[in-house]
């Protein structure tokens, strides 16, 4: 099923960012570059996915770039300069990082839709989604050391806990491309489809997840991340762990009785095993 009613949230210029049954979708939109991206492109992004997150009719997010040849090649060259890559304002930074943790930090199911290249820092973002749906012309891998740079961080270590050390080290050492079956095989996807199929397929997983307990999936996520990011991830599921408590009357009793300036009554609540 395509869905036919995308409508635009808000418009951008490196970006298209839609909505529609409760599924967003934010396409890098640079066609020309491979959706390379600029400073300029992952701002946009961050913004997007601060409004997808924040937007309470939306439960999945799609993430995709314009096009079938690219999903996307990752830092725009033209524009790295000393220290990171450099927008309008000329100041050199990397900001992708902050993308990357805001896609593992949205409680809701962020799903990486390739059609062709996921290269370099393109690579990482498919890799930070929580689900990635490949057409059969995609390819993956990364290429810092060959073009002089490296992502140390979740490029290579949440590699590594996806698809092993080893092949994430082969990855990385050699800079290769692999096929959409290639990544299949090494469980660096989720499932590979015909490249006609490949927004159907995404719109039909998203459904699914649509269909399935909004807290559940919330937890889930953050227990994922709880697992990888150490203290910053327990963070996150501790504080998806108060959301649940605020709505309990054991909670509302604290809260109440402060404003009623009166001792606490937890007596009626149960101490389960
Ligand atoms: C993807 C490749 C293999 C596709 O090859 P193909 O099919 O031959 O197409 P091309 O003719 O090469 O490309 C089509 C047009 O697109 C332009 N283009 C492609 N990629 C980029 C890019 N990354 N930047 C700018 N332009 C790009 C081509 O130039 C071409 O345009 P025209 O026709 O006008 O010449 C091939 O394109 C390829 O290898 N691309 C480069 C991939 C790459 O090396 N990406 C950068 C890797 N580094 C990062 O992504 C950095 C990430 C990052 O920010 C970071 C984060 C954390 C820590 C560190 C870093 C860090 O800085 O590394």
């Amino acid at each position: 099923m395509v869905l036919s009613n995308w409508q635009t949230v808000h418009k951008y210029q490196d970006i298209l960012f839609e909505k529609a049954e409760g599924i967003a979708k934010i396409t890098i939109n640079r066609p020309e570059v491979h959706n390379s991206f600029r400073p300029e492109t992952v701002s946009e992004l961050i913004d997007a996915f601060t409004r997808a997150r924040d937007d309470a009719e939306i439960g999945v997010i799609l993430f995709t770039g314009k096009g079938e040849k690219a999903f996307c090649a990752g830092g725009d060259q033209r524009v790295r300069g000393h220290g990171g890559y450099v927008g309008d304002d000329n100041v050199p930074r990397l900001n992708v990082l902050e993308l990357q943790r805001l896609i593992r930090s949205i409680p809701k199911a962020v799903i990486a839709v390739v059609a062709g290249y996921a290269i370099g820092g393109g690579h990482v973002l498919h890799l930070v989604c929580d689900l990635t749906i490949a057409a059969d012309n995609a390819r993956f891998g990364q290429t810092g050391p060959k073009v002089g740079s490296f992502d140390a961080g979740y490029g290579a270590t949440l590699l590594a806990r996806t698809i092993g050390t080893k092949k994430a080290k082969e990855i990385w050492y050699l800079c290769r491309q692999y096929s959409a079956q290639e990544a299949l095989d090494m469980g660096l996807v989720n499932t590979v489809v015909p490249l006609d199929q490949l927004e159907e397929t995404a719109i039909q997983w998203a459904k699914e997840i649509l269909e399935k307990s909004p807290i559940a999936i919330r937890f889930l996520k953050m227990a994922f991340n709880a697992d990888t990011d150490g203290l910053a991830g327990l963070q996150m599921l501790a504080g998806d762990a108060t959301m649940l408590y605020y709505m309990t009357e054991e909670a509302r009793e604290g809260k109440n009785a402060f404003l009623e300036k009166r001792k606490p009554d937890f007596s009626k609540f149960p101490r389960l095993p």
